[in-house]
């Protein structure tokens, strides 16, 4: 076994350890804009900083979160006092991660479909992206429902780009994560959701074996299988969980150093229940655990906006309280008690 094999299997499970999981704080520069519209504070480079940073300096908070993924600007942010972010993870035992595709764009030839960019010059971008302290990266590709799709070519298309990415980042001794997203927006049925999915993944698996990417160092974030958010009829815990749990099964080898989910516009409490769930059913042959954005943020964004210097702490009791929770949803030991 190599050095860089050893390497990435031990950043892999690392990211996985029990009780842990991922804080995905990578959005773009839109994404970012519009949550902070949200709760009427500027997004402005100062206060992007201001925010993440708080974040980021939660006491105790690498006990339940294991690695943080970043955008491109924060990963080379700084604090007043010349603390870098990356240097302030690595003091709280959080490993840094980025976040390297370039979005989700149309797809051309295929209406209301999208496909993932950022190929090109990705190796150079990887090797800068290591020097700056990255152990892990993401790459996020979006699979839409809707009527007559996802076509073929869309699923193929994102699985052969997420493929390459991992293959990249592993030449580069960074952990892939490989995030192929189908959207819970629509009113499709949990059937539906498990047709897609599953699909998605079993193509995506294919191109990873094709370009040899190596799976005990690559961990693959997926989205749970769910009734869509206009549904009639929404799917419960139970049946999400082991919907879910058995789309899994179908379709990512073993060999997969771990699954982490998004939560994908579920409220917090919700996708913590949904992990939990699936952790309750009993061993799984990896670690089923979290890389939450919306799902962690959520409270503790509207807290700090409310004022961000008085508030600073309360928002981070507020983060650190949710990473807790999906740390114990990790282990299958959480209930509702332990929310309040
Ligand atoms: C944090 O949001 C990430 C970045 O999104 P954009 O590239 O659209 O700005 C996103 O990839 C996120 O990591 C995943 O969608 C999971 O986040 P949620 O909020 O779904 O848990």
């Amino acid at each position: 076994m190599t050095d860089r094999y050893e390497q990435l299997v031990e950043i892999a499970q690392a990211l996985v350890a029990p009780g842990k999981g991922i804080l995905a704080i990578d959005e773009s520069g839109g994404t970012i804009k519009k949550r902070f519209d949200s709760v009427g504070v500027e997004s402005t480079e100062a206060n992007r900083l201001d925010y993440r940073s708080m974040m980021l300096s939660t006491e105790g908070l690498g006990t339940h979160i294991s690695g943080a993924i970043l955008f491109d600007e924060t990963i080379r942010q700084q604090l007043p006092d010349g603390t870098s972010l990356v240097s302030l993870m690595e003091q709280a035992g959080i490993l840094p991660g980025i976040k390297v595709d370039k979005g989700a764009k149309a797809m051309a030839g295929f209406e209301d479909e999208k496909v993932t960019e950022g190929l090109d010059g990705l190796r150079e971008r990887l090797a800068e992206y290591a020097e700056l302290g990255a152990k892990f990266a993401k790459w996020r590709a979006v699979i839409t429902i809707g009527d007559e799709i996802p076509s073929r070519a869309c699923i193929d298309a994102n699985a052969h780009a997420l493929a390459r990415y991992a293959a990249l980042c592993q030449e580069a001794g960074i952990v892939p994560i490989v995030e192929p997203e189908v959207l819970m927006d629509g009113d499709h049925d949990l059937d539906t959701s498990f047709d897609v999915t599953e699909a998605t993944l079993k193509a995506l698996f294919v191109q990873l074996y094709e370009q040899n990417v190596m799976l005990e160092g690559l961990v693959l974030k997926a989205s749970m299988v769910i009734s869509g958010s206009e549904a009639q009829d929404r799917a419960g815990v139970e049946e999400v969980a082991e919907a879910t749990v058995d789309c899994l099964l179908n379709a990512v080898p073993a060999a997969t150093a771990g699954v982490v989910f998004l939560s994908g516009g579920q409220d917090d409490v919700e996708a913590t229940c949904h992990l939990d769930a699936m952790n309750k059913m009993g061993d799984m042959p990896w670690p089923l655990s979290f890389s939450y954005g919306r799902a962690l943020q959520a409270e503790c964004l509207k807290t700090w906006a409310a004022d961000p210097k008085a508030n600073r702490e309360k928002a981070q009791q507020i983060l650190l309280h949710r990473a807790r929770m999906n740390g114990l949803a990790a282990l299958g030991e959480w209930s509702e008690e332990e929310e309040n």
